[in-house]
């Protein structure tokens, strides 16, 4: 089912729309954003100067560190009496990215939602439990109140306390999981540690997990623990949460809302933008934002934009997965790498479980990675030479993906910590 007649219009009604938004978006900006008055100026440009669509290139980007600069509420075109609901980021250090919403806002919010659950398969007749972690963080909010507009029955059930949310799904019924795909993994195995057979026991037919990157061997992994169609959806605090784009059921990519949002992809060190097809740095303006009319926000996650048609009978753009971001590709030896590459490997290796973690280390001012994987099948642990096999499996697949020889540490099952929100991955262990 198509939730949206304008994700079903010729591209250039699309575009039509989205260059009238724009306009409006960069008025908005303009008068009410003193930060963008100055960045206008600076670029000796004015709201009239765009009147095309490619004059989006003219607007001056924005970035993280904008957000910081001009924390809490600098980039704001609103103030209190409009806004009706605050989030914020998820960041780990310094002053969070906090966002706000209008009631209009909040309604296109929900519209995107609605449209993206509805691409992955999900209907009114569907019970979705909810296991992001409600509170500031865009994720539980954003998909509660799309799935509530489907008509869905809603478990807002946060996340943690994993053994309750498998008894609340199973005693529930609960049709759609909804979560970061690595949290649904470990809710899996929990499952599993409680006797149950997540395929069995549980009733999950659709996934819609975002939040977090995952490869397609992870998603198949989600199929197969529990028997379901593992979908992913796209966004971020700075442009409203989750809602920028989501899989339908002919995993093509990721549909764009593109009358909410305009994407580009640029080239990440030139800035220069990339022609379809071709990975390099997303960046988006959203297109109906009272709150926050961002301008060409960089959001450092690298994919590829697609135009070709889909058999849903969708016309929006889609984007690819995400790859990896800018600020999560480590340089080793002069080799590029990313941790979405070393995932590849280590899900289509047998005897291995979904957990690892990566450590970045310096050792003679040279930077090196270490990577802990869990082994799972108990086989391996009665035979030395069973092991010795898997380690050398592992560090001839990581030499030929990769092109470097990370040291392969093989650990047991479950001695990796679990997150219950976004994974995390890498630990960062060089001196600074
Ligand atoms: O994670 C919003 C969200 C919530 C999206 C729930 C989807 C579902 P932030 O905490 O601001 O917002 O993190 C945004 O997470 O720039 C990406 O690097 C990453 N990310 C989000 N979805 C995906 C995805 C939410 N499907 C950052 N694939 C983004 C890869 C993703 N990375």
């Amino acid at each position: 089912m198509i939730w949206s007649l304008n994700e079903t219009l010729p591209r250039e009604d699309i575009e039509e729309i989205q260059l009238k938004r724009l306009k409006h978006a960069v008025r908005n900006a303009y008068k009410n954003v003193p930060y963008y008055r100055d960045q206008f100026k600076k670029l000796g440009i004015k709201p009239k100067d765009i009147q095309t669509l490619d004059d989006v290139r003219l607007l001056p980007m924005t970035t993280k560190e904008d957000f910081r600069l001009n924390y809490p509420y600098g980039l704001f075109a609103r103030d209190a009496k409009d806004i009706v609901r605050y989030h914020a980021s998820s960041g780990t250090t310094g002053n969070p990215v906090i966002v706000g919403y209008s009631r209009k806002d909040l309604e296109n919010w929900k519209e995107d939602i609605a449209r993206i659950v509805t691409m992955a398969g999900v209907t009114k007749r569907d019970t979705a439990h909810i296991s992001f972690g409600y509170g500031l963080f865009t994720g539980a909010l954003g998909l509660h109140q799309g799935l509530e507009k489907v008509g869905a029955g809603v478990v807002p059930m946060s996340s943690g306390n994993s053994q309750k949310q498998i008894k609340m799904m199973k005693d529930m019924g609960a049709t759609v999981l909804i979560g970061t795909p690595s949290y649904a993994l470990r809710l899996g195995e929990v499952a599993q540690e409680m006797g149950l057979d997540p395929r069995e026991d549980l009733k999950l037919r659709v996934g819609c997990f975002g939040g977090e990157g995952s490869t397609e061997a992870m998603r198949n992994k989600l199929n197969e623990v529990f028997g379901m169609f593992a979908t992913e959806n796209y966004g971020l605090s700075e442009l409203g949460g989750p809602g920028v784009s989501g899989e339908c059921t002919q995993l093509t990519g990721m549909h764009i809302n593109e009358d909410h949002f305009l994407c580009e992809v640029v080239d990440p060190v030139t800035l220069e933008p990339l022609p379809p097809g071709e990975v390099g740095e997303l960046v988006i303006t959203p297109l109906t934002k009272d709150v926050l009319p961002v301008m060409r926000y960089r959001t450092k996650d690298l994919t590829s934009l697609h135009y070709e048609p889909c058999a849903c009978g969708r016309t929006t753009a889609r984007m690819s997965k995400v790859s990896g971001r800018t600020d999560d590709m480590m340089i080793i030896s002069g080799v590029n790498v990313f941790p979405s590459q070393i995932e590849e490997v280590l899900f289509s290796t047998e005897g291995i479980g979904t957990n690892y973690l990566i450590k970045i280390k310096t050792e003679n001012h040279i930077d090196k990675i270490e990577i802990d994987v869990e082994v799972v099948d108990n086989a391996y642990l009665e035979s030395v030479d069973a092991l010795e096999r898997l380690h050398k499996e592992l560090q001839t697949k990581m030499h030929t993906t990769l092109g470097i020889r990370p040291k392969i540490n093989l650990v047991e099952n479950k001695s990796i910590e679990r997150s219950e929100g976004k994974a995390k991955r890498i630990l960062d262990l060089r001196e600074k």
